[in-house]
């Protein structure tokens, strides 16, 4: 197993959203990879960081092509001053760069949940870099578990529309890059829809994507995520999504993750990316799944049994008390060091 990770997350750290109206603390905290990484220094976890360092023109060809050249020429050169959030969100399809910044992010973020700060590029980019690296090591070393531990996530950040406390789709960039040496499955094992990754390969077939999540009906993207959403033109058949009820167990999802992971092997592909949120678990303060820590290491020890080289990606996960031995379970359900 090799473990990259972003220690410069910290410059990322919002402090607040709005949900209906009313402000609350911000969920996506440093506190999170904080956690993670001091149980996997306990642990003895090998790990390796990824700097902040200008964006690589590899990553930026790999950003241009899955999200808009215009979200990416934007968001690279935009220096708010203090926590932007969107105005007025543009519904049009149609990019208008004239106006306030304010009024600019709303050409791209869908929701209150995701401010743009100083240093969210900083941060955002190191994550991706990271991922990057990561898949560029699973090319190099396929018998080899790569997992990257890093924030802010990307499971929601779609080709032009963001949110979701996503900016750059991470697990997009690994997929993408990845595939243009073969296949790739993605299976998103957060608790919220992966519509962004959904978004991004929707018409495509060298990219399958998969989803396990709450019920869009109930939980947010709630526009996306529903059972019936299969991709189209060359991607008809090739996305598939698993919404589920409240309380879910242990019990209960195990024969779900079961039934993805048959649909990913009748596709065969030779990459496999895992889009990991904790927020699945019994004590996630924004979800109501009722995994157990446990279990985790179930989940892995499942997947691992399909036997395609994979690459883990950090997502969601809002429990500060035991994301660390969530993700700590996850990992052990590989067997590797
Ligand atoms: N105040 C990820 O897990 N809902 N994103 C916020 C609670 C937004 C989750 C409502 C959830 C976004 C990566
Ligand atoms: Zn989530």
């Amino acid at each position: 197993m090799h473990i990259f990770y972003t220690p410069d997350h910290g410059r990322h750290a919002p402090q607040f959203e709005f949900f209906n109206g009313e402000q609350v603390p911000a969920s996506e905290i440093p506190m999170r990879l904080e956690q993670i990484l001091r149980v996997l220094r306990r642990e003895n976890y090998p790990l390796t960081p990824v700097q902040n360092t200008p964006v690589s023109l590899v990553l930026l060809d790999l950003l241009n092509t899955i999200h808009a050249p215009e979200y990416i020429t934007w968001i690279q050169n935009i220096q708010p001053e203090n926590a932007l959030y969107p105005s007025v969100f543009n519904a049009s399809g149609t990019v208008r760069q004239s106006g306030h910044p304010s009024i600019q992010w709303g050409n791209f973020c869908s929701d209150l949940f995701t401010p743009l700060l100083p240093d969210t590029w900083a941060a955002a980019s190191t994550m991706a870099q990271a991922v990057y690296t990561g898949a560029e090591r699973l090319r190099e070393n396929p018998q080899e578990i790569v997992v990257v531990m890093g924030r802010p996530p990307g499971h929601h950040a779609g080709r032009s529309q963001v949110g979701g406390y996503c900016y750059l789709n991470n697990a997009a960039v690994a997929a993408e890059f990845l595939s243009r040496t073969g296949s790739v499955a993605v299976l998103d094992v957060d608790y919220h829809h992966g519509n962004g990754t959904q978004d991004i390969f929707y018409d495509r077939s060298d990219v399958i994507t998969c989803s396990i999540h709450a019920d869009p009906v109930r939980k947010f993207p709630y526009f996306a995520g529903f059972e019936d959403e299969r991709g189209i033109e060359a991607g008809d058949g090739y996305n598939r999504n698993f919404p589920l009820p409240p309380g879910v167990t242990d019990e209960q999802y195990q024969p779900v993750l079961e039934s993805a992971l048959k649909w990913i092997h009748s596709n065969n592909p030779q990459y496999l990316i895992v889009s990991l949120g904790v927020d699945t678990h019994e004590s996630d303060p924004i979800a109501d799944f009722q995994l157990s820590t446990a279990y985790y290491s179930q989940m892995a020890q499942t997947i691992v049994q399909l036997g395609i080289p994979t690459l883990v990606v950090l997502e969601g996960g809002y429990s500060t008390d035991v994301i660390g031995d969530n993700v700590a379970s996850f990992l052990a359900g590989f067997n590797q060091r």
